[in-house]
């Protein structure tokens, strides 16, 4: 079993897709183990996306994952980190595959409905800058 970590980004919660997304994460057989609405701050959304710092869109995407509420989700499922960029599809929704949610809710590269982990790596990182052991069921 893999963990990945998810996050329903600001413009989709916006549009009222949460709901949507989270069946979606359901139907595809992922495990939630935590889960929580939160709107990040902005040293947080500056971390979490530490690896993109001074590229050009690095404060333009900052300010977006910071613009509302998010939902972070940490999953579990067999291969759960390729599985949920499966689901999710790719970066730009202009390149996503039909039927995938950024395909059907992103309408840009950077407001893109959804974030997934891209490594199993990447993914405890990530579910541990949202949740401590204790909050995982
Ligand atoms: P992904 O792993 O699919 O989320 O994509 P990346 O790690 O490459 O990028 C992280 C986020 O940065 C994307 F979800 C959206 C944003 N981004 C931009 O806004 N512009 C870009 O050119 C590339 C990424």
């Amino acid at each position: 079993m893999q963990r990945t970590l998810a996050i329903v980004k600001p413009d989709a919660v916006a549009a009222g897709h949460t709901g949507e997304i989270l069946s979606l994460i359901e139907k595809h057989g992922f495990r939630i183990l935590g889960m929580r609405m939160l709107r990040l701050r902005k040293e947080q959304a500056e971390g979490f996306y530490a690896v993109h710092r001074g590229k050009p869109f690095y404060e333009s995407l900052v300010a977006f994952m910071t613009e509302g509420p998010v939902v972070v989700a940490a999953l579990e499922a067999e291969d759960a980190v390729r599985k949920w960029r499966d689901v999710m599809g790719a970066t730009n929704p202009a390149n996503a595959a039909e039927g995938t949610i950024r395909k059907r809710f992103g309408s840009s590269i950077e407001r893109n409905a959804t974030h997934g982990s891209d490594s199993p790596e990447n993914a405890a990182i990530e579910v541990a800058f949202f949740f401590s052991a204790a909050d995982l069921l």
